[in-house]
């Protein structure tokens, strides 16, 4: 059959899609999406956002040697909500990207608390994917889709993060904060703005995965918001930064370059939505791990000479 959209081929979907759903999880749950990626251990290794059967989100980790296939799934929540000494985690745990810190033996990981005050960024750092140092609200609400750089800049960690505004007309954007000691947060900077009009990304921008660090930048994988009539259809662009200082855009391309198309992209709980929180780079395969209609998890691949060639011919 021809399919009915002219796709941009630079990430290929992985046959097997979607890879991981509720009805493989091995306790009751509804959704299995917005998964944080990372190596561990020579794995891939997955903390998905898992929303049980009263709304509420908490993380699972699933890991797989070759990150498509087999995967093993904890059998209970791996990070759960402590809404008794972390009251921002009253209504659950969303959206984590992980990052390895380098010189230190702890990744972090920076997930949406959803508070009784709105969503909001939280901290935990891990060894071994087991145990978790929580370090609390890192930024207040409205605030979500964050994740460190894995690297310190001028002796300071940085968070890219979302905040969001109470006029729709003011624009979603990614802003840039910095830390000596991941509890101090300050020298905030909108990094990356939404755009408007009838552009894919108008009003509403937020970071996808973690930052990759290539030969040319960080590439940031962001998802761009567009409002229709029929709800919101959430697309992915790219953006490469400067790899001394991130708070330089290099490049910002123009088109999307991944959207909802497939059946499992375009019906779930929310339809028309591809939200990826986690990549993993192997090679030169750049393997990126998306939530698909805030139901399932799956797989796109690219090639990151190809995506880095794309961006350098943009505009
Ligand atoms: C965003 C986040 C994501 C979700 C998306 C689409 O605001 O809450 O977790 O996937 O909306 O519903």
């Amino acid at each position: 059959m021809v399919g009915i959209y002219q796709e941009n081929m630079l990430f290929k979907r992985y046959e097997g899609n979607p890879v991981l759903m509720p009805s493989m999880w091995p306790y009751r749950v509804n959704a299995v999406f917005n998964a944080a990626a990372t190596v561990y251990d020579g794995k891939i290794l997955l903390l998905a956002r898992v929303e049980d059967m009263r709304g509420f989100s908490h993380l699972c980790k699933a890991t797989s040697v070759d990150g498509f296939t087999d995967w093993k799934i904890d059998k209970q929540p791996t990070l759960a909500p402590q809404p008794d000494e972390y009251p921002e985690e009253k209504y659950g745990l969303e959206d984590p990207r992980i990052v390895k810190l380098e010189h230190e033996n702890r990744y972090a990981i920076v997930y949406t608390s959803f508070s009784k005050s709105g969503p909001l960024v939280s901290l935990a750092t891990t060894e071994d994917f087991e145990s978790f140092r929580r370090y609390g609200v890192v930024m207040p609400p409205d605030d979500k889709d964050a994740s460190l750089f894995p690297r310190k800049f001028n002796g300071r960690y940085v968070l890219l993060h979302r905040p969001s505004p109470t006029s729709y007309m003011l624009g979603a954007h990614i802003w840039m904060s910095f830390s000596p000691d991941l509890k101090h947060w300050g020298d905030s900077a909108v990094l990356l703005p939404a755009r408007s009009g009838s552009w894919w990304d108008a009003y509403k921008v937020g970071l996808g995965p973690q930052p990759i660090e290539t030969s040319e930048g960080w590439l940031i994988i962001y998802h761009g918001v567009k409002t229709t009539a029929a709800g919101s259809l959430y697309r992915l662009g790219l953006a490469l930064l400067d790899l001394d200082d991130p708070s330089k855009i290099i490049k910002r391309c123009d088109e999307w370059v991944f959207g909802p198309i497939e059946y499992y992209e375009r019906v779930g709980d929310v339809p028309d939505v591809t939200f990826p929180c986690g990549v993993v780079l192997k090679g030169d395969q750049l393997i990126m791990y998306y939530g698909a209609a805030d139901t399932t998890m799956a797989i796109a691949t690219a090639s990151i000479h190809e995506v880095l060639d794309f961006i350098r011919k943009q505009k």
